[in-house]
C-alpha cells in the first residue's frame, strides 16, 4: 500500500482515516487495533512536519526524544521528563533504569566510533565515488528476537542514498503506531536525514517511510477522530537547519538540554546559530509552561529567531493561562502579563 503526500501531515488524516475504515483487526501483545501491513509513506517535502501535529502539543516530546537519541543516551529518566509514560509503554519496572530498546546507544552511543559517525565518515568516503547503495544503519538486532523483552526497537533501518546533490532516506519499521508514534518517528529520521545532508553539503531529499505493521489502537479511535475533525490547517515547514557542519551546534545542544532539564549551568552559546538557539529556547519554554512562569514565557518566545514555533507556543501559554485560572494557588504559578 503506498501513500504518498507533501506534508507529515496530510499523510497522518489520510492513514488514520483509512486505517479506521478499512485496516484489518488485530490482537496485539499492547491491545486490538486495526491494520495494515506492508505500508510505504513517500514524503516530498521532509521538511513539512508541523501543522495539525503541533497542535497536539507533541513538538516537546518530539524535541527531547529526538534529543535523547542523540545524546547516546537509554536512561528512562531522561525520557520520561519528555514522555512520562514511556516506563510502562515499553513494560519496565519501576525501579528500572534503562530502556533496553533505546536507539541513542545504537546510533549515537561511543562518541567518534558510533554507528552514525562512522556511517557519515563511509558516506564521505564514497560521496565523489559512485552512487553508494551501502549507507545503511542498523537499529534492530538479533538479540532482539529473544523473547521476554518487552522494548523491542521498532525501527530496524535508516538508509541514506546520495543522489545527484540530494541525499534521499529511507527508515524501515518493523510495527508503528499511527496515532502515537509514527508522527515522531519522522521527525526524528527527517531530522537525522538534514543533519547527514548538512554534513555532506548535499541538498534534503525524499523520505521514504517503510512499516512491516501499521496500525490504529482501538483505545486511540475517539481521539485520532477528534483530530481528524479539527480539519485541515495550512501546513509548517520547520525552519532549514544552517547550512555548513552541524555537530558543534549538535553537541551544544545536547549539553544545554542536559542543563535545561536537570537545572543546571547551560553552555555558553558563542558562535551558535539561531535554529539550534531557538531548540534550547523551545526546551526552556518546556520548563517556563510547566511552572506557570508567564513573564519569563513571553520573554523567551519574544527572543525566538525564527516564526514557525509561534502558534506552538500560544498554544502553551493559553493552557497555562486556564491551567493557572482553574487552579490560581497552584504553587509555582506567576502572575500572568497578558495573553500574546
Ligand atoms: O508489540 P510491539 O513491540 O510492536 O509494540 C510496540 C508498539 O510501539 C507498537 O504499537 C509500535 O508500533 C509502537 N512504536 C512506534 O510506533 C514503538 C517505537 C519504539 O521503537 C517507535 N514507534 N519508535
Amino acid at each position: 500500500m503506498l501513500f504518498k503526500s507533501s506534508t507529515l501531515d496530510d499523510a497522518l488524516s489520510d492513514i488514520l482515516r483509512r486505517l479506521a475504515k478499512h485496516g484489518d483487526p488485530i490482537r496485539s501483545s499492547k491491545g486490538t487495533a486495526r491494520e495494515f501491513t506492508g505500508v510505504l509513506l513517500k514524503l516530498s517535502d521532509p521538511t513539512a512536519l508541523f501543522s495539525r501535529t503541533e497542535g497536539r502539543g507533541t513538538l516537546f516530546s518530539f524535541v527531547g526524544k529526538t534529543l535523547w537519541y542523540h545524546s547516546g543516551s537509554d536512561r528512562l529518566d531522561h525520557i520520561e521528563y519528555y514522555i512520562p509514560a514511556y516506563r510502562s509503554f515499553i513494560g519496565a519496572s519501576r525501579r528500572a533504569v534503562r530502556a533496553p530498546g533505546a536507539y541513542g546507544p545504537r546510533l549515537f552511543g561511543g562518541g567518534e566510533s558510533s554507528q552514525m559517525a562512522q556511517l557519515v565518515r563511509m558516506l564521505e568516503h564514497k560521496l565523489q565515488k559512485s552512487d553508494t547503495r551501502q549507507a545503511v544503519a542498523q537499529i534492530f538486532k538479533r538479540s532482539d528476537l529473544i523473547p521476554g523483552n518487552g522494548d523491542v526497537p521498532c525501527t530496524t533501518t535508516v538508509q541514506f542514498l546520495p543522489r545527484k546533490g540530494k541525499l534521499h532516506t529511507i527508515a524501515t519499521m518493523r510495527s508503528n503506531d499511527a496515532y502515537r508514534g509514527f508522527p515522531g518517528d519522522v521527525f526524528a529520521f527527517t531530522f537525522i536525514q538534514e543533519l547527514v545532508a548538512r554534513t555532506l553539503g548535499l541538498e534534503v531529499g525524499s523520505y521514504s517511510h517503510f512499516v512491516g505493521s501499521l496500525h490504529l489502537y482501538e483505545s486511540d479511535k475517539f481521539s485520532a477522530r477528534d483530530y481528524l475533525r479539527e480539519g485541515l490547517q495550512s501546513p509548517m515547514s520547520m525552519p532549514p537547519m544552517p547550512k555548513g557542519d552541524p555537530w558543534h551546534s549538535v553537541a551544544w545542544l545536547i549539553e544545554a538540554e542536559q542543563a535545561i532539564r536537570l537545572g543546571g549551568q547551560e553552555p555558553v552559546a558563542d558562535g551558535i546559530p539561531g535554529y539550534w538557539l531557538d531548540l534550547a529556547r523551545l526546551l526552556r519554554i518546556k520548563v517556563l509552561h510547566r511552572n506557570g512562569d508567564m513573564r519569563r514565557l513571553a520573554e523567551e518566545k519574544a527572543k525566538m529567531e525564527s516564526p514557525v514555533y509561534d502558534a506552538f507556543i500560544r498554544g502553551r501559554q493559553i493552557a497555562a493561562h486556564r491551567r493557572l485560572e482553574s487552579q490560581p494557588d497552584l504553587p509555582g504559578m506567576l502572575a500572568p502579563t497578558g495573553r500574546s
